[in-house]
């Protein structure tokens, strides 16, 4: 089966989209998600120049093959932009592997280990009284993990908050400013997990997200205080460029860790996970690789009983949303997967399978992942810049976003 033709779709129905199509002689045709979140015109171009051209003719079904010709052969490898425009070829030709068997994509993986695929829904409130509320509400519709961030007394813009019950980082226009304190944080995170427990108890699932904000011994010192209540897991304690940073906070709590969003390839998790420094790996599909790729990073966590907790926020399209299903739906060490339902207009521009049922996703039995793109809908939604806000200090210093 041939690759006659490959297209990149970017569109902004509510946020910025990036998507690859690959048609082929057959007329099946595949699509992938390559949205890297305030960079999208970089992967779009990435595709569009240097992807694209190396394609057209090549048999749809060499996913291996063009996995490797494109990481090795582009000589310059890794990296968030080279290896979102992979996983969006990747996971087209998965795509499209499955829509030729007939199946849907989890079949293909190794078929289904468990029923559904549990999720973890997005509580944020302006403050404690407001954060409990809307745990509640998601307890109602259901789900059995909840992540909670909550506004902090004298700081704005900090960072889960949106300005609605819902949280969409990117803002348009150029990146906002936030100020962060980690002095008012630290004192301020225990207080928001003692108010839920007390309310809920200990039956769901908690979990919280640091967002890169601390120090390794700061990340240690929250974790300890975070321990009487029992988190599902703490995320992205510190920065993870160096991994070895997280052996100081392993030495100090037993609150489970969970790390990856931001990492593209299997090297920058390969000590987290050897040294089981971590619980959870968060890769996703966009971000690292496609399917090949997340499969190999699981493989290698499974052997060190990490289990995967695949990055799902609203930044990563339905088409992302999709392929994650069916690989959680496979995968055997799995852990969980963030859910952030998209906007209206998003769903309206990718039709798909995928459905919520009182806390656990499923991916449907629709061929291929199940997501589709409308392009005539797509093209009434033109880019628009939007970008991620970035954090500074109270004296003005630069801090991790
Ligand atoms: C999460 C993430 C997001 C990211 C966003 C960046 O845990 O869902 O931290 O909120 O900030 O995906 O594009
Ligand atoms: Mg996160």
């Amino acid at each position: 089966m041939k690759i006659t033709g490959a297209s990149v779709i970017v569109t902004c129905p509510g946020r910025n989209f990036v998507t690859l199509k690959i048609v082929t002689d057959q007329g099946l045709y595949g699509i992938g998600d390559a949205t890297l979140n305030g960079r999208e015109l970089a992967v779009a171009s990435y595709l569009s120049d240097h992807v694209i051209p190396c394609l057209i003719g090549r048999d749809a079904h060499q996913i291996e093959d063009i996995w490797q010709y494109l990481y090795r052969g582009a000589y310059w490898r890794r990296g968030p932009v080279t290896m979102s425009a992979i996983a969006a070829v990747d996971t087209a030709l998965w795509d499209i592997k499955a829509k030729a068997a007939g199946l849907p994509l989890y079949q293909l993986l190794g078929g289904r280990s468990r029923e559904g695929v549990m999720v973890y829904g997005h509580a944020n409130g302006a403050d404690i009284a407001e954060t409990v509320d809307r745990v509640g509400a998601y307890l109602e519709m259901g789900y059995k993990a909840v992540r909670a961030q909550s506004g902090i007394p004298g700081l704005d813009g900090v960072y889960g908050i949106g300005k609605g019950k819902s949280y969409e980082p990117a803002t348009k226009g150029l990146p906002q400013e936030t100020i962060w304190s980690t002095e008012a944080y630290l004192d301020f995170a225990p207080k928001l997990f003692d108010a839920l427990r007390t309310k809920y108890g200990f039956a769901p699932h908690l979990l919280h997200d640091v967002h890169h904000r601390l120090t390794p011994i700061e990340a240690a010192r929250l974790g300890k205080s975070l321990e009487p209540f029992r988190l599902f897991w703490m995320e992205d304690p510190t920065p993870a460029e160096n991994q070895e940073a997280f052996r100081l906070i392993r030495q100090h709590t037993v609150t489970p860790l969970a790390v990856g969003e931001v990492f593209n390839t299997i090297w920058d998790c390969k000590s987290l996970i050897e040294e089981q420094l971590i619980d959870y790996i968060r890769t996703t599909v966009v971000h690292a690789g496609g399917i090949t790729h997340l499969r190999r990073i699981a493989d290698l966590a499974a052997l060190y009983q990490v289990r995967t907790g695949s990055h799902g926020a609203t930044d990563l399209s339905p088409v992302c949303m999709g392929a994650a299903l069916h690989f959680d739906l496979w995968v055997p060490n799995f852990g969980v997967q963030e859910y952030m339902a998209h906007a209206d207009e998003t769903d309206a521009v990718f039709p798909h399978s995928y459905r919520f049922e009182d806390g656990f996703m499923h991916p449907g039995e629709t061929p291929g992942h199940g997501v589709d793109i409308d392009e005539k809908l797509a093209a009434r939604f033109p880019y628009q810049p939007a970008y991620l806000p970035v954090a500074r200090l109270r004296d003005g210093t630069m801090w991790n976003w």
